[in-house]
């Protein structure tokens, strides 16, 4: 647990009066300057904390909390969103949004947590999800479309979460095939879809959005398989988790109303437009199977196409790696 959390339980635990910072330092095996330093960081992220010399800290106001009815409020989406179930702790939004798919819930449903204790990655791997800083989001769709398609869908939400940070706070987001949202090469977030379904029929889709807004540098782990950065570190300042989940959901809707009315395509260029990867060359690990090539973008199956001395080849799904030297 990092410093921020554990100094945030001490608050609750105290409902309300002072912790004493030699309290805090001593819990945390801190110094105080380390401890003034954690409380500014809070201070920054919206938590209203007041201090008095001889009493230490108080935990006053929470920031924004994310609220369903405020989140909906005038959401103006035509299907995301049509319900908002928030959640303080969750061990993975997706779960809760697939039993949810399971019971019949209709589309547009979205999951929220402020903080998931297991939060999932791609194969098995996990997500890191402090609490009061991300978005952790699962939104229920159940397109009409051959469960063969549902792929397509991880574009959506990778274009609508690029072009959101992208717009709202002015900073380079990038996709990188086939989940992940960077800034300056760091990961800022990344995608997990999920679906139900039987041969022929799609149940439902589930897309799992994980983006770090206000993450602190220290609460990343040492050993993260890749750079990582937030929207606040990459920006400066801390940045209104409440806004940012009105964008994205109001962007998911008009892509997915894209996607629905004109197909794949639209979608695919709009996110070749967000890829740096065309024209590079790559390697590409497909679960320890590695192959190189140059991007040449993605088919209508969401697939990544190569270039390579062997001829084209189709990936499905894989870690791309950028390869910085061209071949000789
Ligand atoms: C992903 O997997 O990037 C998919 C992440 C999806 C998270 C969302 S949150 C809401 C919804 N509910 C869930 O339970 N999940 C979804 P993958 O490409 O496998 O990347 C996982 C790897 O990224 C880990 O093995 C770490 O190395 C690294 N990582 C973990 N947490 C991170 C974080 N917060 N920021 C950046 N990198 C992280």
């Amino acid at each position: 647990m990092d410093s921020r959390t554990r100094i945030l339980e001490l608050f609750r635990r105290r409902e309300g009066r002072f912790v004493s910072g030699e309290e805090i330092s001593r819990s945390l095996g801190v110094s105080r300057t380390a401890v003034w330093k954690q409380i500014r960081s809070l201070r920054d992220i919206g938590y209203d904390i007041e201090a008095v010399t001889s009493k230490g800290y108080r935990l006053v106001q929470s920031p924004e909390r994310l609220v369903g009815e405020e989140i909906q409020a005038a959401l103006d989406t035509e299907t995301v969103g049509r319900k908002v179930l928030c959640f303080d702790e969750l061990d993975s939004t997706n779960v809760l949004a697939c039993e949810l798919g399971d019971k019949g819930e209709p589309e547009g449903t979205v999951v929220l947590a402020d903080r998931q204790h297991a939060g999932k990655g791609r194969l098995g791997r996990s997500w890191e999800s402090p609490a009061g800083v991300n978005l952790y989001a699962s939104i229920l769709l159940r397109p009409q479309i051959p469960p063969w398609n549902a792929p397509q869908l991880t574009f959506v939400s990778a274009v609508a979460t690029a072009e959101t940070i992208a717009e709202m706070h002015d900073l380079p987001a990038r996709v990188k095939w086939p989940n992940d949202i960077l800034i300056g090469g760091r990961k800022v977030a990344g995608l997990l879809n999920e679906m139900s379904g039987e041969s022929e029929r799609l149940n439902y889709v589930i897309l799992g959005i994980g983006v770090n807004l206000n993450m602190d540098a220290d609460q990343f782990p040492d050993a993260l398989r890749n750079p990582a950065t937030s929207v606040a570190l990459a920006k400066g300042e801390a940045v209104s988790r409440l806004a940012f989940v009105r964008a994205l959901l109001k962007s998911i809707d008009s892509l997915y109303a894209l996607y629905l009315e004109q197909g794949f395509d639209p979608v695919r260029r709009r996110w070749e437009a967000c890829c740096d990867l065309v024209g590079q060359r790559v390697e590409v690990d497909q679960q320890g199977r590695l192959a190189c090539g140059t991007v040449r973008g993605v088919d209508a199956d969401g697939a990544l196409l190569l270039d390579t001395p062997a001829g084209e080849l189709r990936v499905l799904a894989g870690d791309v790696r950028p390869l910085k030297r061209p071949e000789a």
